[in-house]
C-alpha cells in the first residue's frame, strides 16, 4: 500500500502540464454520460460526436500523459489498460466494427491535452482518415 501511494504522489509531481476540462469531467463538476468506469479510467460519450458511437476513454491520473507522444515505458500498464477497456466498451456498445484513435498535437486534431482514446463506430468508416 505504501508503494502504491508513493507511486501516485510521484506521478502527480512529474505532471506539470496545465489542468484540462477533463479534470472537471473526472470530478463530475462538468456532467458527462459515463459508459464505463473503473479505478484507472473513465469512458464517456463525446459531447460533439462524429459517429453514432463516439466515446472517449481517459486515464483518471494523467501522470504526464498530455498525449501519446509523452508516453514512456512507465506508462505501459495504463496504456494497455486503456486498450483493453476500449475492447470491453466496444463489446458493451454492441460494436464489432470500430476505430480507436488518439490525436497527438494540434496539427493532428488534438484539443484537450489529457491523453484520450476516441472509440468511434456505428457507421461505415472510411480509410484513410482526413
Ligand atoms: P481531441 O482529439 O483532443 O480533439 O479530442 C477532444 C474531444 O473531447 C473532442 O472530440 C471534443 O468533442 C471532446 N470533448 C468532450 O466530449 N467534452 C468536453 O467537455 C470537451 C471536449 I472540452
Amino acid at each position: 500500500e505504501r508503494g502504491r501511494w508513493d507511486a501516485m504522489l510521484y506521478a502527480g509531481a512529474r505532471d506539470v502540464a496545465p489542468a484540462t476540462l477533463f479534470d472537471k469531467i473526472l470530478s463530475k463538476e462538468i456532467p458527462s454520460e459515463v459508459v464505463f468506469e473503473d479505478a484507472l479510467c473513465l469512458a464517456f460519450r463525446d459531447i460533439n460526436p462524429v459517429a453514432p458511437a463516439h466515446i472517449l476513454i481517459i486515464p483518471k491520473h494523467r501522470d504526464g500523459l498530455t498525449g501519446l507522444g509523452a508516453a514512456t515505458a512507465e506508462h505501459s500498464a495504463i496504456l494497455g489498460h486503456l486498450m483493453v477497456a476500449a475492447a470491453a466498451i466496444a463489446k458493451q456498445e454492441g460494436l464489432s466494427e470500430f476505430r480507436l484513435v488518439t490525436n497527438n498535437g494540434e496539427g493532428a486534431g488534438q484539443s484537450v491535452f489529457h491523453l484520450h482514446l476516441h472509440l468511434i463506430g456505428g457507421r461505415p468508416l472510411e480509410w484513410p482518415p482526413g
